[in-house]
């Protein structure tokens, strides 16, 4: 099976709006041994990179887009294994876009990836303001807050989580890791907005929470 022409036709159906077209691509694709993690590095995500050049280019209206969107998230759902278990220890990741921002795709990915990968996710959806961010690690005795933001304007709104945090003393136990497109195209925002840490895509987010749970000093559960 070629995965240059399944990424074709998915692209075509995304642009289409054909959501069980494209969920027919992705169930052929899988039944005929393509890896999940095939599907998504080479039909998923060369059509995504494809939608942003259309929508870089005003080729394609915010309504398609957002159906688009839809679709390349069903296709993650159906690719990623959700572990049910909590048994890998891991501990818990607090996720959510930042408030303002409600480019869910990104985030969707690294909540589904962090859950396959053994983490305990807690995911407060988009457009979260600093302080349910801060509410909810505390809650979930959390080593980790994610946080992603696609825009310049929005990934500024994250200084305020870095600025909840240590204003109460808990920059040494809550870890705040940060990402999406704008974080890979300006490297150093991850300091202006007082991130510890990013990741370049989902698959690098499990190494980063990792790394990251390290730094406060906790152990991964027996
Ligand atoms: C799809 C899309 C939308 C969809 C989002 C639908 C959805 N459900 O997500 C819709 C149509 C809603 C939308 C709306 C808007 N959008 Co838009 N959108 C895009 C587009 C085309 C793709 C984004 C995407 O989903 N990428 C795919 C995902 C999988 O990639 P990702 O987010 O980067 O995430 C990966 C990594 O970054 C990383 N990651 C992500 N988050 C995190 C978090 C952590 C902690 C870690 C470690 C890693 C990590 O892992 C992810 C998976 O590998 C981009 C263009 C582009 N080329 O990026 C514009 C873009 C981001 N949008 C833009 C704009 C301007 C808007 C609007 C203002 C448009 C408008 N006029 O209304 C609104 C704003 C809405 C808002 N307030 O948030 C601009 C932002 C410009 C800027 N530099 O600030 C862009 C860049 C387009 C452009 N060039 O103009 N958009």
């Amino acid at each position: 099976m070629n995965l240059t022409e399944l990424s074709d036709r998915l692209f075509s159906a995304m642009i289409e709006a054909d959501r069980p077209g494209a969920s027919n691509i992705v169930e052929e694709a899988l039944s005929g041994g393509i890896s999940p993690r095939a599907v998504i590095a080479d039909v998923l995500d060369p059509a995504i990179v494809r939608l942003g050049k259309l929508w870089e280019e005003q080729a394609m209206s915010l309504a398609q887009n957002f159906v688009a969107s839809k679709i390349a998230e069903d296709t993650l759902l159906r690719c990623v294994p959700v572990r049910k278990d909590r048994e890998s220890g891991k501990g818990s990741v607090v996720i959510g876009n930042i408030e303002d921002d409600f480019h869910s795709l990104g985030r969707r990915a690294v909540s589904l990836f962090l859950e396959a990968a053994g983490w305990d996710v807690h995911d407060l959806g988009n457009d979260v303001p600093a302080e349910q961010f801060v509410e909810k690690a505390l809650e979930v005795d959390a080593c980790v807050i994610a946080v992603s933001a696609m825009m310049q304007t929005t990934a500024l709104n994250i200084r305020k989580v870095r600025e909840l945090l240590d204003a109460n003393d808990l920059k040494g136990s809550i870890k705040l890791a940060v990402g999406g497109a704008v974080f890979n195209w300006r490297p150093e925002l991850v300091a202006e907005v007082g991130g510890d840490g990013t990741a370049s895509n989902a698959i690098g987010a499990d190494e980063l929470c990792q790394r990251l749970r390290t730094e406060t000093g906790r152990a991964v559960q027996p």
